[in-house]
């Protein structure tokens, strides 16, 4: 790891323009992660631009200097600018606009499992339970200045991707991690209160609807959800809203799996697995061309909402299917 992170010092020594971009559909991990990350080197001088294809959505435009957010341009920026990516698991994640540009990122900044190498440098640790928690390891290693506006992007990065600690990759480190950017000047209630405490009535009400038509298969061990097209107009609620829609259902004791199934404007539906970690999330997903982390993964494709409800039930059959005994 620690040849990677100096190749981002050599990029940096030798370019004075750099663009970082994140996925469509961004969380708080991706906003965080690219923010501190351009914090970081607007500090030193040189020029930054973030695009993300979505732009910053409403629930993260507290985040400190979240204006530099831009909707990704149709022109590219010239050559000589390096390009990073960062908590994006592969090319296409990045946007159609991005895709369109023709280029291939300089470095990739990652935390995914199923992250496809796609940069000329790729720094991913599947380990990291963040790439807020990933960047913090390299802007130490590299010895480069912390602010109270890029410690807490990084904190954002890490309370939603954790579920405030909670999830398994969480570690010592993250803790540590978490007390070193408290101490630089992040506000652990004030963020928690936007990021947690901050929900329009519409996502309530679009996750009331989806969750009150919840159903359960295999014991209530599976727990599989819709959002349609009427139901986001019906409570003016927008695709960000689905974020952690799932959260009631995986409080359920029984439930081991858990997925949401949206259909989409364009035909494409989008589908996010939750898991508690026995059944591999990232690697279902994968069947049908999608990835993520093995607790946490998604997926576009093609289909109809049943049709993909059975593909998915039929992926997580043999888990709860006993085996005959021979
Ligand atoms: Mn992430």
């Amino acid at each position: 790891m620690l040849d990677l992170y100096s190749k981002i010092q050599e990029a940096l020594d030798a370019n004075h323009h750099f663009t970082i971009l994140g996925h469509i559909r961004p969380d708080g991990d991706a906003y965080g992660s690219a923010l501190a990350l351009a914090l970081c080197l607007k500090s030193m001088k040189k020029n930054v631009d973030i695009f993300f294809q979505d732009g910053i959505n409403q629930t993260y435009r507290f985040l400190q200097q979240s204006e530099l957010i831009q909707t990704t341009p149709p022109t590219p920026p010239c050559d000589q600018t390096t390009i990073i990516s960062v908590d994006t698991s592969s090319i296409d994640r990045l946007g159609s606009t991005f895709l369109s540009w023709n280029r291939i990122p300089d470095i990739n900044i990652d935390h995914h499992i199923s992250n496809t190498s796609f940069a000329k440098t790729n720094i991913i640790d599947p380990q990291s339970p963040a790439t807020a928690q990933l960047i913090y390891e390299i802007i130490v290693n590299l010895s480069w200045p912390i602010n109270p506006a890029i410690a807490s992007n990084l904190f954002v990065g890490i309370i939603t991707d954790t579920g405030s600690f909670r999830f398994r990759q969480t570690t010592e480190r993250t803790f540590s991690i978490a007390a070193a950017l408290v101490d630089a000047g992040a506000c652990p209630s004030t963020l928690a209160e936007h990021c947690f405490h901050s929900q329009p009535i519409s996502k309530f009400k679009l996750q009331q609807e989806a969750i009150s038509r919840a159903e359960f298969y295999f014991n209530n061990k599976v727990a599989c959800c819709q959002i349609t097209q009427d139901m986001f107009q019906r409570h003016n609620a927008l695709p960000e809203h689905t974020e952690n829609i799932l959260e009631p259902i995986q409080s359920i004791k029984d439930v081991e799996v858990a997925f949401v199934i949206e259909s989409g404007v364009d035909k494409l539906l989008r589908c996010s697995i939750r898991s508690r970690g026995r059944i591999d999330a990232s690697a279902i997903a994968s069947k049908l061309g999608g990835g993520g982390h093995p607790t946490a993964s998604g997926l576009r494709i093609q289909s109809t909402p049943d049709r993909l409800k059975n593909d998915l039930l039929n992926l997580l059959a043999p888990f709860f299917t006993p085996t005959p005994n021979h």
